[in-house]
């Protein structure tokens, strides 16, 4: 009889290249958020793949690249933390024909490490098949990757090759966590990030930068299979306050509409989502705010 595998795997890479996309294909549920703008993710966030013989524990993980802000080094310091400790890393870039620069910076602080590193080459629906293996080879001369593997994440081609890889490099392990248990972040938090995740898919230039939620009230009314959410959508100036509210508070009532459907699908209940938007000026610039909201 085969023993039982499992270990921690981290997946991290340039911002916006499909990381938290890939993780939930892998989990078939959506536990991280997604955008189709940079620094979406800000936070480790653990996913749990249960097979018969395995357990594979996933770290989704910031985008890495070379940070001039407070907020943006916090990022960069979780991602890079998320890789200690770890029994394989994924690194993910962007098929776009040439190599990474973010790449570059993500493999220096690679060097040390002792475990496995797999590549993986997203977004291979976005170049001509004839680019992608000139590309394996300048990335192959790179770094000694176990295995350079082209996926397209959001369709799920690769994913299987991946995962009969990830499985030969894992070693024998216990079973961390519960069967039934897909992740270690709290309803509140994920609930936070479809929030956050709908304001930034409603909002454009620095406005998705600027926004961080919170929960204010999360109360289940058991009989009435109702959950009352209160969240609290925080911005560092009062002119964003207003683009977020938008005219007669059309935008804020689109964002609550849309962030509403994602949590009750997420819940499985009906939500009552009400939105309040706060200034907490400058939020992401003070150590102590971030904390506050979570970044710390
Ligand atoms: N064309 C194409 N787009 C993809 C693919 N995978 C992901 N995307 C898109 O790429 C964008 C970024 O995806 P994310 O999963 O948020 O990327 P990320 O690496 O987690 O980004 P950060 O959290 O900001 O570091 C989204 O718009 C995805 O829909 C793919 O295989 N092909
Ligand atoms: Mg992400």
């Amino acid at each position: 009889m085969s023993e039982f595998k499992s270990g921690f795997i981290s997946i991290i890479g340039p911002p916006n290249v499909g990381k938290s996309t890939l993780l939930n294909r892998i989990l078939g549920t959506k536990i991280t958020i997604t955008s189709e703008k940079p620094q979406t993710t800000r936070n480790r966030i653990l996913g749990i793949k249960n097979l018969g013989n395995a357990q594979i524990i996933f770290l989704d993980t910031p985008g890495i690249y070379q940070p001039k802000s407070l907020f943006g080094k916090y990022m960069v310091n979780t991602a890079l933390a998320a890789c200690k400790d770890v029994d394989l890393i994924l690194l993910m870039v962007e098929a776009d024909g040439s190599i990474a620069v973010e790449a570059h910076y993500v493999l220096e602080s690679l060097s040390q490490c002792s475990f496995p590193v797999i590549l993986l080459i997203n977004k291979v629906d976005r170049i001509k098949k004839e680019a992608l293996l000139p590309l394996i080879h300048a990335y192959s001369n790179l770094f000694a990757f176990s295995q350079i593997i082209p996926i397209f994440a959001l369709s799920g081609d690769g994913i299987d090759r991946l995962m009969e890889e990830i499985l030969k490099l894992l070693p024998e392990g216990p079973q961390y966590f519960p069967e039934d248990m897909i992740t270690d972040q709290p309803e509140r938090f994920i609930v936070s990030e479809m929030i956050r995740e709908t304001v930034m898919g409603n909002t454009y230039q620095e406005i998705p930068y600027v926004v961080a939620v919170s929960i204010d009230e999360f109360s289940e009314k058991a009989d009435r299979n109702l959950v009352v959410i209160r969240a609290i959508i925080h911005v560092e100036r009062r002119s964003q306050k207003g683009i977020i509210i938008g005219k007669k508070g059309a935008t804020l009532k689109k964002i609550g509409g849309e962030a509403r459907k994602k949590i009750e699908d997420f819940l499985g209940t009906k939500v009552y989502l009400e939105c309040w938007v706060n200034v907490e000026r400058n939020w992401s610039k003070d150590r102590t705010a971030l904390k506050k909201l979570g970044y710390g």
